[in-house]
């Protein structure tokens, strides 16, 4: 089909794994002489369909988006590299005579595999990447990268099912290493202080304590500079790893000190100290272009435009500018309510839709705050209001599923939603926060009896 093609029309999701799977997808296009063109999508409304099905292009190829709108699409042809919950209208309805439709569909769900742990949407454009041509292969690591920024790297073996394909593959071509190491965050290029003050696990007596952490790291026997240079976890040696591992570990609970440990990407081709060496530090620079409306400078880097990283670190600054404000007003306005079994704040146009889930993941592990209920968060959004849902893993532990309780209750008031047991969100009219509370209230004390 797609050597078939001289036009290409990429359409990909904005998110970590949406830019590295366009990125793939983009660069084999490339490398077949294909006229290529991408367009990013923060969701498949119907404007987005509507381009779909009305592009001039010889060919349309979606990544991580599409499979659950198979049945609006009238393109042809189209491939479909994705691995969302595949659209049942079209599973069930569809035979090959009453199709004429070319949709080409590769989605791990159509083979028994689980699309939110074992293959992103980068996994599944890069084994359609190297299947045209071997010579591909050194995209694996891009793969990786989707896979880490869609968090699919959390269980105790890290990567698993088909992810582990692109996972080998840059392994074995040397652009990658794996390391059992702590899993937090920053390891290229957060000072260690910063790397210890807000790592998740939060790190009892170090959390939010930067002058704990000094001492911490000083009886550790660990220096924080090299000449005026800050120390980032991955400068440290070895010997001193372990040191510093042992004592993190030390303080942790049984079931944070599991999660805590655990392998850890490297991109070995970059320089040290640079956001793209580490699997979730690119995913995470790649989601804060997304959350911008800049996916194209994520884009841009995933295929080794190196001015496109300045552009990117402007985003990733304005990012955490923004949701540090953000945390410290719903903080100084105790804007946080309780009911009897959720927390909730309505943050209104004050905080962007794109980060107010970062945001109420954030509350959970601040000082002050309750673990033991989940907490929702509302936000102003084009169409209706945004609602994002976390809670801690704790509470997933004891049977909380946040998933069916935001699709459920978004339903009940006209709304849609969905996500994982963790982290779920939902878009709901304007005007129904309170009816919507009401039944997320009930269903999560009927989850946690
Ligand atoms: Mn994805």
């Amino acid at each position: 089909m797609l050597r078939a093609s001289k036009t290409v029309t990429l359409v990909s999701h904005i998110d970590a794994d949406g830019i590295t799977s366009a990125a793939i997808a983009a660069t084999a296009c490339k490398r077949l002489g294909k006229g290529c063109e991408v367009v990013f999508a923060p969701k498949l409304s119907e404007e987005y369909i509507e381009k779909i099905n009305s592009s001039e292009s010889d060919l349309v190829w979606v990544t991580d988006l599409g499979s659950g709108y198979l049945s609006e699409f009238t393109k042809d042809p189209m491939i479909i590299t994705d691995h969302h919950v595949p659209d049942p209208k079209w599973r069930k309805g569809q035979t090959f005579l009453d199709s004429f439709i070319d949709i080409c569909h590769i989605n791990p769900h159509c083979y028994g595999m689980e699309g939110s742990t074992e293959a992103c949407g980068a996994t599944m454009t890069y084994l359609l990447a190297r299947e045209i041509d071997p010579a591909n292969t050194d995209l694996a690591c891009l793969a990786v990268v989707g896979a880490c920024g869609d968090i699919q790297d959390t269980s105790d073996e890290g990567l698993v099912g088909l992810n582990t394909e692109p996972l080998w593959d840059a392994v074995d071509r040397g652009d990658m290493d794996v390391e059992t190491d702590l899993r937090m965050f920053g390891k290229e290029t957060r000072s260690l202080i910063q790397f210890l003050q807000y790592s998740d696990p939060r790190i009892p007596g170090l959390g939010d304590d930067s002058s704990e952490c000094h001492r911490f790291l000083e009886s550790m026997k660990v220096t924080l500079k090299d000449g005026t240079r800050n120390r980032s976890w991955n400068d440290l040696s070895p010997e001193e790893k372990d040191r510093v591992r042992n004592g993190i570990l030390d303080r942790l609970n049984d079931a944070d000190r599991a999660r805590a440990l655990g392998p850890s990407y490297r991109l070995v081709r970059h320089p040290r100290h640079s956001e793209l060496r580490d699997a979730k530090e690119f995913a995470t620079l790649l989601n804060s272009c997304g959350r911008y409306d800049d996916a194209e400078t994520g884009l841009r880097i995933c295929m080794g435009d190196e001015t496109a990283l300045d552009k990117a670190k402007q985003n990733r600054m304005e990012h955490r500018r923004n949701i540090s404000s953000a945390l410290s007003m719903v903080k100084e306005e105790n804007l946080v309510r309780m009911r009897r079994s959720i927390m909730y704040f309505n943050a209104g146009n004050r905080i962007r839709d794109t980060v107010v889930g970062i945001v109420a993941g954030m509350l959970l592990n601040t000082e002050g705050f309750r673990r033991d209920m989940p907490i929702i968060a509302f936000a102003d959004s084009d169409d209706g209001i945004k609602v994002s849902a976390r809670a801690d893993r704790s509470l997933v532990r004891k049977g909380l599923d946040l998933a069916s309780i935001m699709k459920i209750a978004a339903e009940m008031v006209g709304g849609y939603g969905g996500g994982h047991n963790i982290a779920a969100g939902a878009t709901i009219p304007r005007g129904k926060e309170e009816v919507f509370l009401d039944a997320v209230d009930d269903m999560v004390l009927a989850q946690l009896i």
